[in-house]
């Protein structure tokens, strides 16, 4: 008689959940955000860049953050749902305003997104152009040739606005074990010059609804008792570098028409960590 193999059993999710989060603190998360002071005579805001593979939710993370704040969907930066190539193709900055109109402390930058192909998708040297400040508004990427000294939309003496403060990685949940090494290696490489700068790197896991984990995808507040998200987290704190303390999963506005507490409160608490490592960078260079 043959022993029957008993099948593998699922690793089942936390009891509780690993990090703390109090679903209730949206409004003190977005008091925290408004009232940030940067106590610096030439700084109103502070620069966060977005970089990442093709439609791994850059654009529409910009789009989630000013829908939180003005308390309605908003689509101020273009998304695409299936992108072949990247949907983002010119640098531009995003001011964020509350729902008085008046505008918040930090604006986010949006680049296109990175390509395996050196042909295809942003130059990594301009992610670095970005992050020092030379890139004017407006300009248009050109995948095969990185901006330089001279060229139009070069900023030659970028202010201390112009420059980034903070570098974030936008990555997708569903799809950070597929990403081709060809990707992470280009964002390694910009992650290093962001070390050697000073300049702080958080990573924002997108797309943590997109079928990563049953129990998530039912409940989204109980993402800190998921096995699966944990793991993915992992996987891009491997992949990518940063700690896990400076991992935070998201689920962006996609596809609803209506605010929802839970996602608000994860996109907050994103935020809040880039904004204060943001500000720690320019009370530390300056
Ligand atoms: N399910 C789900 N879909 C998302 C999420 N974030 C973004 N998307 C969708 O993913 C697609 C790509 O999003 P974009 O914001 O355009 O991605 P991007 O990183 O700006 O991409 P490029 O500009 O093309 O490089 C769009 O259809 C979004 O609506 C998310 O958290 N969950
Ligand atoms: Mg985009």
């Amino acid at each position: 008689m043959g022993s029957k193999k008993s099948k593998p059993q699922p690793i089942p999710d936390f009891e509780t959940p690993w990090r703390d989060i109090d679903w209730n603190e949206k409004e003190d998360l977005e008091a925290e955000l408004t009232n940030i002071q940067l106590n610096h005579p030439e700084l109103r805001f502070v620069r966060i860049l977005l970089h990442g593979p093709v439609g791994a939710g850059k654009s529409c993370f910009i789009n989630s953050v000013q829908s939180v704040f003005r308390g309605e969907i908003k689509t101020k930066a273009f998304e695409q749902a299936n992108a072949k190539k990247s949907c983002t193709k010119t640098y531009k900055s995003y001011t964020i305003t509350d729902k008085n109109a008046v505008i918040l402390p930090f604006v986010f930058n949006d680049v296109m997104g990175l390509e395996t192909q050196d042909e295809d998708g942003i130059h990594p040297k301009d992610i670095v152009n970005a992050m020092l400040g030379h890139i004017e508004d407006g300009y248009k990427f050109n995948p095969i040739s990185p901006l330089s000294d001279g060229d139009p939309g070069f900023v030659r003496e970028p202010s201390l606005e112009d420059k980034v403060h903070c570098l974030v990685s936008v990555v997708p949940a569903s799809s950070i074990s597929r990403m081709e090494t060809g990707v992470i290696n280009k964002m390694d490489n910009v992650r290093k010059e962001a070390m050697n700068l000073g300049i702080p790197h958080v990573v924002v896991m997108t797309k943590v609804d997109d079928d990563v984990c049953p129990l998530v995808n039912k409940d989204l507040t109980q993402i800190y008792r998921s096995r699966k998200i944990k793991e993915k987290m992992l996987e891009s704190s491997h992949r990518l570098g940063p700690p896990m303390k400076c991992i935070f999963p998201v689920s962006n506005y996609h596809e609803e028409s209506n605010m929802n507490n839970t996602k608000d409160v994860l996109i907050l608490t994103a935020l809040l960590q880039i904004v204060k490592s943001a500000k720690d960078y320019i009370e530390e260079q300056h």
